[in-house]
């Protein structure tokens, strides 16, 4: 298999951080003059959700950072490669697919999805195993809300999602060198699905998710890594055994499938005890770097799912 970077340190969280900055102030103020809209960002609509008790007393990454710093290897591995290469891909029309484990297969549409469930705010806190974080205010519904639709049989275990293949649209997914197997999976145990927290964002920032954030749908999970957080999901089935996860297929000795925020274990090529915040001002010696917490911060509502799991040893 050919990997051309090591799996992780794509080259923009290499540069620092003001040389990405300039480079993306003069693609903003190019697209500005044309009266273009920034690629990806074209087929944003307004979308509002229902205020909610999930906040953060962290401040709002600014969303030029939200929508310009991301990872999404379909589109490249470059932190600016989303939103750069992003403007073809079609979220619409878009069809998911549950099945597995089930009472009720079926496929939905992302209309149907749009309406037939509540769209809530959440603010929430996003950890990448990279150790850079952003606070991101999401718009979603509770995955819990999707999984009763389809009826989970006693029999499931766990729930695995899948993101889209398309090659023309998603140049990542062409081309000789591949670092991944596409599609990109990953997967949670059924009881963290239904974990209030966990939630299938639809948008962002007032807006439905631009393709860089994983348009039309896709996973968040604030106490995992952002890995976890699949995007642009086409198919989701309840399966009896532990599903395949993209990272920890790639590295199993770097990436668990739990990816449970963990600022106890290091990562083995980088320490996990501290983040660097997304946006805000770097100090002196390179860093607005903040302390992480255990499971993101969310330990009180979610440490109880893992009850007698050794969380000293692998997150
Ligand atoms: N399909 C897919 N989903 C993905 C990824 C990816 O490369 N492909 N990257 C993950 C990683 S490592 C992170 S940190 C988050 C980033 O989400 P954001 O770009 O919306 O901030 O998306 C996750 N979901
Ligand atoms: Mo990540």
């Amino acid at each position: 298999m050919a990997v051309f970077r090591p799996p992780h340190i794509p080259a923009s969280e290499i540069t620092p951080q003001g040389v990405y900055l300039s480079r993306r102030t003069l693609m903003g103020a190019a697209a500005g003059t044309l009266g273009l809209a920034i690629a990806g960002d074209a087929l944003a609509a307004p979308l509002t959700g229902k205020p909610t008790a999930y906040k953060v007393p962290d401040k709002l990454t600014p969303k030029k950072d939200v929508t310009t710093y991301n990872n999404f290897y379909e589109f490249g591995t470059d932190k600016s490669d989303p939103a750069n290469n992003s403007g073809k891909f079609k979220p619409t029309p878009w069809t998911v697919e549950i099945g597995g484990l089930v009472a009720k297969p079926q496929k939905i549409s992302i209309e149907d999805i749009m309406s037939s469930f509540t769209m809530e705010d959440r603010i929430y806190r996003m950890r990448c195993v990279e150790a850079w974080s952003m606070v991101i205010p999401w718009i979603g519904f509770p995955l819990s809300a999707l999984l009763d639709k389809v009826e989970p049989l006693g029999s499931a275990k766990y729930v695995a999602f899948e993101t889209v293949v398309r090659p023309d649209e998603m140049p990542g997914q062409s081309g000789f060198f591949q670092s991944i197997n596409w599609p990109y999976v990953d997967g949670l145990r059924l009881d963290e699905a239904r974990n209030p927290l966990t939630i299938l964002a639809t948008g962002l920032y007032g807006e439905t998710l631009p393709n860089q954030n994983g348009a039309p749908l896709r996973l968040v999970v604030p106490w995992k890594y952002g890995f976890k957080g699949i995007k642009s999901i086409v198919k989701i089935t309840l399966t009896e055994k532990q599903p395949p996860c993209t990272w920890n297929i790639l590295a199993p000795n770097e990436y668990g499938f739990y990816a449970n925020v963990n600022p106890k274990v290091d990562h083995p090529r980088w320490s996990q005890a501290t983040e660097r915040r997304i946006g805000e001002s770097a100090g002196l010696f390179g860093g607005a770097r903040i302390d992480t917490l255990p499971f993101n911060g969310y330990g009180e509502q979610v440490a109880g799912l893992y009850k007698g799991m050794d969380l000293t040893k692998f997150y």
